[in-house]
């Protein structure tokens, strides 16, 4: 049966990379789902013969388009735009949009694809997209950057709507770049409606969307160290990244009593050995949500941290790592370091931070390990409670909105163990979360015919 199965995938496999060519995000984030589908899928003919799974790697729409726009100095920029809609079977596409110049095909493909899983998960009614541009808006004013939303815009609002494709953030998409693209579609559109989440709270947004990836990751988090009898009171907790996920994270992993240490981005790592506190977190949020700074500044205002140039966190001695940066930023090397410094978990708050080769390395050593999509899943989550908030035309406090995500999470949690327990009582959260999120979105699919 193991090899029959086996046969199955890379059969499956070889299909999705010679329809898909040069597509290695697209590629490793397929192969993951199917290598976890496909033994349970073995028991559901119906679904086979429906042909699910063939019809869940190509997504339902991609629109790319060009993006013209004009710099301070008058010069003329060409982008490159995308919406890939991946799935539509249990609600309106939904996932962010990402600036940042290495964005290509197949990494909007990987990210709807996942997206479709992790919207299943939230137990709320959403489909799978993800959109962006190779747009850098790194040394860019606040000008260019409004510039370039509303020719993004000029052209995204025909294919989004509230019943149709909700966007949201993502890399290099935050606060700033919504509240550009928002105006933009409200004027095309003559109407004012939760086509986007994110928002600014005075005009829509929903507290706690800012937090809530952030938050919802150490919520989860604490539920796989609460099998083990662990908390985060008193852990070595290594984060990557200083943007959005990672803040917010570091925020709620200290509050929860843990020694946040490290902090990134693309340029090096910071290494507090002290670790956060409170003040310092403003600094941080000041430096980047307002300066628009690098997280080298840190150790300038707060000289018992290092900085280290060109590397990444993992190889400081850690209990909790928390990878909130980027895809593939964790790799063999770094997963040998995790393990060798003792860690009992890693959980991703970014998409597909981990290696296909290190999360072998991570889950071989035994460590609580969680894909972003279970994990991350909270941001999207408090995304469909400011849809539903827009619905409803109300607003709800912040405390409304913790409880939601709080549960929520916890949901995500029970299904990863509802479907991921090994014989030996622990739990695979991979194939928990991917057949969980499976099931939804492949029910809807049967149920709804060949569309
Ligand atoms: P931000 O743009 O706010 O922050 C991104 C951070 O990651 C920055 O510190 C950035 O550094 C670093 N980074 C980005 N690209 C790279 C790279 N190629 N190599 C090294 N570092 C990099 O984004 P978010 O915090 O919103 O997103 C972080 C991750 O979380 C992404 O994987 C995203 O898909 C995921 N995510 C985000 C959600 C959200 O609600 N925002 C929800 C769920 C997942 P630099 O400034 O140098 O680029
Ligand atoms: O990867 C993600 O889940 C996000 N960037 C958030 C998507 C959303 O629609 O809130």
């Amino acid at each position: 049966m193991d090899k029959f199965i086996n046969n199955y995938i890379e059969g499956f496999m070889g299909s999705v990379v010679s329809r898909n060519p040069g597509e290695k995000e697209f590629h490793q984030a397929v192969r993951e789902v199917v290598e976890s589908v496909a033994p349970f899928m073995m028991d559901y003919p119906n679904l086979m013969d429906q042909k699910i799974l063939e019809r869940i790697v190509e997504p339902e729409r991609i629109i790319i388009f060009r993006v013209p726009w004009m710099d301070d100095r008058g010069e003329i920029q060409i982008n490159r735009g995308f919406r890939v809609q991946a799935s539509s079977a249990i609600g309106p596409y939904k996932g962010g949009i990402r600036f940042h110049p290495s964005v290509n095909l197949s990494i909007m493909k990987f990210l709807a694809f996942e997206q479709t899983f992790k919207n299943a998960l939230t137990t709320l009614p959403m489909g799978g997209a993800k959109g962006g541009s190779d747009f850098n808006p790194r040394g860019k004013s606040d000008a260019e950057v409004m510039r370039f939303c509303q020719s993004f815009m000029t052209e995204l609002f025909r294919h989004i709507g509230p019943n149709t494709d909700v966007p949201a953030g993502d890399i290099g998409v935050g606060g700033r770049e919504i509240g550009f693209l928002f105006g933009q579609y409200k004027r095309l559109r003559d109407e004012f409606s939760g086509t986007l989440t994110g928002k600014g709270i005075a005009w829509g947004g929903s507290l706690l969307r800012p937090e809530a990836t952030g938050y919802g990751l150490c919520y989860f988090a604490e539920q796989m160290l609460a099998t083990r009898g662990e908390s985060f009171e008193g852990k070595k907790v290594n984060i990557s990244g200083a943007g959005n996920v990672a803040q917010y994270a570091a925020q709620k992993a200290m509050r929860l009593g843990a020694k946040v240490q490290t902090l990134s981005d693309s340029d090096g790592f910071i290494y507090d050995p002290e670790g956060l506190n409170e003040e310092k977190m403003a600094f941080v949020f000041q430096l980047k949500n307002i300066r628009r700074g690098r997280i080298k500044e840190y150790v300038q205002k707060y000289p018992q941290a290092q900085y280290f140039p060109g590397e990444r966190p993992w190889r400081i001695p850690c209990d909790i790592a928390l990878p909130c940066a980027t895809q593939n930023e964790v790799e063999v090397a770094d997963a040998e370091n995790i393990v060798k410094g003792g860690a009992i978990c890693l959980a991703e708050g970014a998409n597909m931070p981990t290696t296909p080769e290190a999360i072998k390395i991570i889950q071989g050593a035994g460590l609580l390990y969680s894909p972003g999509k279970a994990s991350n899943a909270g941001g999207v989550a408090t995304s469909g409670l400011e849809m539903s908030q827009n619905s409803m035309r109300t607003s709800w406090t912040a405390e409304e909105v913790d409880q939601y995500l709080r549960r929520i999470m916890s949901d995500i949690h029970a299904a990863c163990v509802k479907y991921g327990t090994r014989e030996d009582g622990t739990v695979n959260y991979v194939k928990g979360a991917n057949i969980a999120g499976f099931i939804k979105v492949a029910g809807a699919m049967a149920d709804q015919g060949l569309v």
